[in-house]
């Protein structure tokens, strides 16, 4: 009695959800430009994706020295990188010390979530309310919560009653888990799976991984940064937007030659023994829409795969059987090699399902695994995920729940109709999570602000944009998707890993994204109403 703290109601120009590299940077650059501002997030920290991942092995595939920001020269200049892909801790360490740096924390309510967002028509203001009671409002809002952070927890009849550990790797304890000794068992072999297998293995006394699909996998080759890869990366650093903007299929995709087979065999041997993003980055323009290069690199890594694996039972179902990126492509250190140890055994899902969970085992159609621990790689509900969280009302009382109820629409993916002074950087329907999200961000970020500050100094109230406007957007998305190999594939790219979502690539993977947003900024915010 009489504990219960008073609920805080505060006012703002903006606040801004989410405390990962997109929320600090828009924390920054709207309180640059004189407007105050308040923070949010769930955990305890700044660093978003890097502080809930923190399961061993856990590391950028995108080299640090790109994915780390861009717009402040003096930043770049006093945090140097220690490797090429950074492991999740150095990345939490370089947004703590951006946090200090830009002396962001004192806007941040951390360990705070917010349960609700209504925009009330008569103030043009947004009201958000944390779980605790306590009440926010402001003129703009700005949700940054990221692509993938609502964590996939399966509904595997019976894993209520496992006595044993449950981890997920999103959700991943702060202190180290020893496995030594342990019986351990991983579902899920995407991006996660194929950096803590591994990991786990090496200490673990029985490993079984849990495999519904197998991914690509390829080899990081992860090194410390010397001074002259350092420096090259650096060099590459202005040209990074322009590849936004050239886009994931480049104009020149659909006209570009289709190597030889033996010319592109030549060219993936190199790059798998170097570097295996430059598999992702690097490769043929054309290799996401032409099937016959696709088929290519798919078999060339396939044949990797049966090298490496000596079971050949065990090599058969770690290939996959999908176009190649049509489900991300992973980067991992001895994934393939991990399973040729004598305590790692791979259990094929599609061949042998999941049954059920037991208090100690997970049994399969073929039998039952006894466990300890157990290990959900399992992914998340993406790209819309952490947004239907929160129970966000519009115009009209309407919420964003109902309004992508057939699927996510935006305009240029950081604006939605019906949800004036709403902002929402990478949101589904722009470049999102397709590419280096950090940069993606980072122009999402820029835009806002911009249009933010243009409606600060011109006295409007309200922004938003228009439905034709967005509709026309989402068809252009669509198009630019629609001959692709992108959605050829049941994958969180077009939400298939969650049961009962509505199926849609909704990223746009064309050239000229930064053009036609530049285009929109330079015609008075074309296809946004300004009032
Ligand atoms: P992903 O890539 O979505 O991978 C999740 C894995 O978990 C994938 O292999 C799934 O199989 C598997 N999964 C999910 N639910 C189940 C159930 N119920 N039973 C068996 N297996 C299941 O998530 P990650 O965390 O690895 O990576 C996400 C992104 O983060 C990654 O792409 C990078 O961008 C960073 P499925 O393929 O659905 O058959």
């Amino acid at each position: 009695m009489g504990n219960t703290p008073t609920p805080r109601h505060d006012k703002a120009d903006a606040i801004v959800v989410g405390a990962g590299f997109g929320g600090m940077y828009a924390l920054h650059r709207l309180r640059e430009q004189g407007l105050s501002v308040i923070g949010f997030d769930t955990a305890p920290e700044v660093g978003g994706t890097w502080y809930w991942n923190r399961y061993p092995g856990a590391r950028c595939d995108i080299p640090s020295v790109l994915y780390s920001y861009h717009w402040s020269p003096e930043i770049r200049a006093e945090w140097q990188w220690s490797e090429m892909f950074a492991g999740a801790p150095e990345i939490l360490e370089y947004a703590k010390f951006v946090a200090d740096r830009l002396d962001l924390r004192p806007l941040i309510r951390f360990n705070t979530r917010i349960a609700e967002a209504t925009f009330d028509e008569a103030t043009n203001r947004w009201t958000v309310r944390t779980d605790d009671g306590d009440t926010v409002t402001a003129k703009y809002a700005v949700f940054a919560l990221g692509n993938l952070s609502a964590p996939n927890l399966p509904d595997i009849p019976g894993i209520g009653s496992f006595t044993g550990r449950i981890l997920h790797t999103a959700r991943w304890p702060e202190q180290d888990v020893d496995f030594t000794g342990l019986r351990v068992g991983v579902i899920g072999t995407g991006s996660s799976g194929v950096q803590v297998i591994p990991k786990i293995a090496e200490t673990a006394e029985q490993l079984t991984v849990f495999q519904r699909t197998p991914a690509f996998t390829l080899p990081a080759r992860n090194k410390p940064l010397d001074d002259e890869t350092r420096g090259f990366l650096e060099q590459a650093i202005p040209f990074q937007a322009a590849l936004v903007d050239r886009g994931r299929i480049p104009a020149e995709a659909y006209d570009a030659p289709v190597p030889s087979r033996e010319e592109q065999f030549h060219k993936y041997e190199e790059l798998w023994n170097t570097n295996g993003a430059m598999f992702i980055t690097g490769g043929y323009p054309n290799v996401m829409v032409n099937k016959e290069v696709n088929d290519t690199v798919a078999d060339f890594i396939r044949g990797k795969i049966r090298e490496t694996v000596t079971d050949p039972v065990t090599a058969e179902a770690l290939c996959p059987d999908y176009a190649y990126g049509a489900k991300r492509a992973t980067l991992g250190t001895d994934y393939y090699e991990t399973y040729n140890k004598p305590n790692v055994n791979l259990v094929n899902l599609r061949t042998d399902p999941i049954i059920e969970v037991t208090a100690d085992a997970v049994v399969a159609e073929s039998g039952s695994h006894p466990i300890d621990v157990l290990v959900l790689a399992t992914g998340f509900d993406a790209v819309t995920g952490a947004l239907a969280k929160v129970d966000i009302r519009g115009v009209g009382g309407r919420r964003l729940a109902e309004a992508w109820a057939d699927g996510p629409k935006t305009y240029l993916g950081v604006a939605t109709a019906g949800f004036p002074n709403l902002f929402l950087p990478t949101a589904p329907g722009g470049v999102s999570v397709i590419g280096n999200v950090l940069l993606n961000n980072e122009h999402n970020v820029e835009w806002i602000s911009d249009v933010i500050a243009h409606a600060e100094s011109t006295g409007v109230q309200r922004i938003e944009a228009d439905g034709d406007a967005q509709d026309e957007w989402m068809s252009h998305v669509a198009a630019m998707a629609s001959d692709t190999l992108f959605q050829t594939a049941d994958s969180w790219y077009v939400g298939a890993n969650i049961p009962g979502k509505a199926r849609g690539f909704n990223f746009y993977i064309g050239p000229g994204y930064i053009s036609r947003c530049n285009e929109v900024a330079a015609n008075g915010y074309l296809g946004f109403t300004l009032a």
